[in-house]
């Protein structure tokens, strides 16, 4: 035998050893009566044995070489499954499968059993686990900070049509990745009042809370490709800090002596879904300073103990705020600074600024975070005096610099003094950070211009773009095997280190027909696992040769899945209305979560089944047209469903959706984009070639100028068009939903009086592009040759193109 077939032979025989050890001693199972999901977990624990070997490795260098630390710190990881992730990093992937084998265990079989960590809601969370794995992958010593959720996102049920939201337990199984560090925990403050006490200069102030919480730290290893390099996700748990009230509860007040432990593990009980607006914002704001205490803390601590010296600081960390939610650290931060370490105010003012950076994610002006004073106040005491404080010195500073505008003041105050007095977290957040960045180009630009465009007057240089990204080990080897081994076949191994600059070189071949072809076949496999997989979850069958038109996001009125309806039912007159037309076979696939309190997003899933339906049982349609609503969208839902789309919808309303990931996700995989010239969608475009995209509708500066003209009614751009007239006028009556025909009459109103998100306003153009999409799709030549240039130009949007940015411009570490 090669020595070569030698070593991997060991690697296998070591591998199945391992597992059967972790089966027997940790699981506590004999393999002749183990359950398939003992076999998940001896697997899991083997594999992360060979972590844990990578990863201290790495703890120890990081150490001895004191390099700058960067600390990611984020209210959301949305994860998904870590399972093939590790492994296939790790390398071990075949080595896996292989000794599985031959344990009569089936990998494919076992890696389903993993519940999806979906701590995080969308978007925001996703991005944050793609940096993750790229900041591994590049070797920047990265530790991501956040909250260990006992329950993420809500599992999304589809009940006659509705969304019904259910708890999701991923815990319930326990969780093989994680290490427990109960010795590693931190007491949290609420509450309480604050004294003063004079000394030589500066005061000395106390902060006596009221109510001590107790963050435990939950560490998971998170592997970079080929084992790079492993950093570690650290997850705080709360705890209560008191005993247990045995008085109390022998006293007969079972829940009583309870109470308190309830309260403060309620911290950690569950995600906080986004758009929630009213309810439950106090404990909002206790999970925010909960998890931004802890995570200073602990970095300060391991900051003094390896460096000694606060004024290192800027040198030695970096935190990255994800959006405003860890924003509450510009005013923790100075307050361990000033009143646990006495450092001078201004001192520890250049301290806080160099070390912080923000990331922005959002302009909606219902997603810029506030909180209520009183509340504050109530709760966190001495940060409220250091804001004002901020505040007091921040104006001065103006003025000093002879601004003096009533106006410019009044918005760049931390204060909002409108509606009861509230703390603006986005301006705590930009002035408490050396950097402030958007997501894409657009959404950069549209941050200068209105939402901190007087911020950007003052601090020119601070805010910077840095274009979102996403892990192509997940998002193309994982997700896509098959087309990763073509492409590995035609631009060689090297592809799989460095995708981002060798996807492009994938150019030169797209008028060669047999790639084209064989491209083509993969796809097709792709659909076919799609269509059995749609088969098994909701018993419908599908064509897989028809065009797969995709929208999978959450659903919001911006990212207009409406638009997408509308034009579904449109379609669906044109083929009832010739019946004998060759029409384009189309199969429309739709999934994604609304927050549980947006009723209107709701009603919009209720539309999608209603429609879905209808569509699904006329025959006189012949199977042309077929909609697929899958419920529960999820990251291991997407990795199924993106490589087997052949249309991405990217049709958010110009100017609102900040970047979006998922229409990277999807001409990564080869599918063509129908979109606006929205978040990163504008900048696929220079990359992809305008011939290779299908965009419309109106840009951000026309929306901007219609809606400065006041509400924008619907009703003329449907008077002007009578398809769209129609389809509205169908809904509105109830050809969709006969069981209650008023169901839609306010949602189809709604659109006639103020069409806020442009979707009568864009219809027609919408209309129109999609059929510029069916006449690329009848010349199979053309529509091959654009999706492999969709994939050969999407390579700059790996997350390790954005990492290195963040990485040399923003954190000061790598060259
Ligand atoms: C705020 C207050 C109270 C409760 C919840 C929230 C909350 C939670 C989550 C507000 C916003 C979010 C999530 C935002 C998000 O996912 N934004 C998306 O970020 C992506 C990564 O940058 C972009 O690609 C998307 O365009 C953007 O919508």
């Amino acid at each position: 035998m090669p020595q070569e077939h030698q070593e991997h032979a060991a690697r296998i025989a070591e591998f199945r050893d391992k597992v059967l050890y972790k089966l027997t001693y940790s699981v506590g199972k004999d393999p002749e009566h183990a359950f398939t999901h003992d076999w998940f977990e001896a697997v899991a624990l083997a594999t992360r044995d060979y972590l844990v070997d990578d990863w201290m490795g790495n703890t120890r260098r990081m150490y001895a070489s004191g390099t700058k630390r960067v600390y990611y710190l984020s209210l959301e990881f949305l994860i998904g499954r870590l399972l093939l992730d590790n492994l296939s990093n790790l390398g071990l992937l075949e080595v896996a499968r292989e000794a599985l084998a031959g344990l009569d265990v089936d990998i494919d079989q076992i890696r389903q059993l993993e519940p999806d960590a979906a701590l995080g809601n969308g978007g925001l969370g996703r991005l944050a686990a793609c940096f993750m794995e790229s900041m591994a992958t590049l070797g920047v010593a990265a530790h991501g900070y956040g909250i260990r959720y006992e329950h993420g996102l809500f599992r999304q049920a589809i009940v006659d049509g509705w969304q019904q939201e259910q708890t999701e337990s991923w815990l319930d199984f326990g969780n093989p990745w994680e290490f427990e560090r109960p010795e590693v925990s931190y007491l949290i403050g609420f509450g309480g009042s604050v004294s003063a006490i004079p000394g030589e200069g500066e005061p000395r102030h106390f902060w006596h809370w009221a109510e001590g919480v107790r963050a435990v730290a939950y560490d998971t290893p998170i592997a970079g490709w080929r084992g790079n390099s492993v950093n570690t996700l650290r997850l705080w748990r709360a705890r209560a800090e008191g005993e247990l009230h045995l008085e109390r509860f022998n006293a007969g007040d079972h829940v009583g002596a309870v109470e308190e432990e309830a309260r403060a593990e309620a911290i950690s009980r569950v995600l906080y879904p986004a758009d929630s607006t009213e309810a439950g914002q106090e404990l909002r704001l206790r999970q925010e300073y909960f998890f931004v205490s802890a995570s200073l803390q602990d970095l300060m601590r391991r900051h003094l103990k390896q460096h000694g010296d606060l004024d290192l600081l800027p040198q030695k960390a970096a935190i990255q705020l994800n959006d405003t939610h860890p924003a509450i650290a510009v005013a923790e931060l100075m307050r361990i600074l000033v009143d646990v370490h006495a450092v001078p105010w201004s001192r520890a003012w250049q301290l806080t600024v160099g070390t912080l950076a923000y990331t922005n994610h959002t302009l909606l002006p219902e997603a810029l975070e506030t909180w209520s004073a009183g509340l504050m106040e109530r709760m966190l005491p001495r940060h409220m005096q250091i804001i004002y404080l901020i505040n007091a010195e921040h104006i001065d500073s103006l003025r000093a610099r002879d601004i003096h505008d009533f106006e410019l003041l009044r918005a760049v105050s931390l204060i909002e003094e409108d509606q009861g007095r509230r703390v603006r977290m986005g301006n705590l957040a930009f002035l408490g950070s050396h950097s402030v960045n958007g997501v894409s180009a657009l959404h950069t630009e549209l941050m200068r211009k209105t939402v901190f465009s007087h911020l950007h007057a003052l601090y020119p240089q601070r805010i910077n773009s840095k274009t979102n990204g996403i892990t192509f080990r997940r998002w193309l080897f994982q997700a896509n095997p098959r087309l990763t081994a073509l492409l590995v076949e035609q631009l060689g191994e090297e592809l799989l280190d460095r995708p981002d600059e060798l996807l492009v070189n994938l150019r030169a071949d797209a008028d060669k027909s047999a790639l084209r072809k064989r491209f083509a076949e993969q796809r097709q496999l792709a659909k076919l696992s799609l269509c059995s997989l749609v088969q098994d979850r909701i018993g419908l069958q599908l064509d897989p040769s028809a065009l797969f038109d995709v929208q999978v996001k959450r659903i919001h009125e911006y990212k207009r899945q409406l638009l997408n309806l509308l034009h579904t039912v449109a379609l669906y007159q044109a083929m009832r209305d010739e019946p004998t037309t060759a029409w384009v076979p189309r199969v429309k696939i739709l999934a994604g979560k609304a927050a549980a309190s947006y009723q209107q997003a709701k009603l919009v899933i209720k539309l999608a089944n209603d429609i879905a339906r209808t569509i699904n049982h006329d025959p006189t349609l012949r199977g042309q047209l077929k909609v697929v609503f899958l419920p529960n969208y999820n990251v291991s839902l997407a990795e199924q469903i993106i490589p087997a789309a052949d249309l991405s919808e990217q049709i958010s309303t110009a100017g609102m959706e900040a970047s979006g990931t998922s229409n990277m996700k999807f001409a990564l995989n080869g599918a063509l984009t129908i979109g606006t010239l929205d978040g990163a969608n504008v900048e696929m475009l220079e990359r992809i070639g305008d011939e290779h995209m299908f965009i419309f509708g109106l840009n951000a500066r026309q929306v901007e100028m219609r809606r400065q003209e006041g509400p924008v009614a619907g009703e003329v751009a449907i008077s002007a068009s009578p398809r769209l007239h129609e389809v509205l006028q169908a809904i509105r009556s109830g050809v969709f939903s006969p069981d209650d025909p008023a169901r839609y009459t306010g949602l189809v109103d709604s659109l006639i009086w103020n069409d806020h998100f442009m979707v009568c306003a864009d219809f027609d153009a919408y209309w129109q592009a999609q059929a510029e999409v069916e006449e690329r799709w009848r010349d199979p030549r053309q529509w091959w040759r654009s999706a492999l240039m969709n994939c050969a130009g999407t390579g700059w949007f790996s997350s390790d193109r954005t990492i290195r940015e963040y990485a040399r411009e923003i954190w000061g570490v790598l060259e």
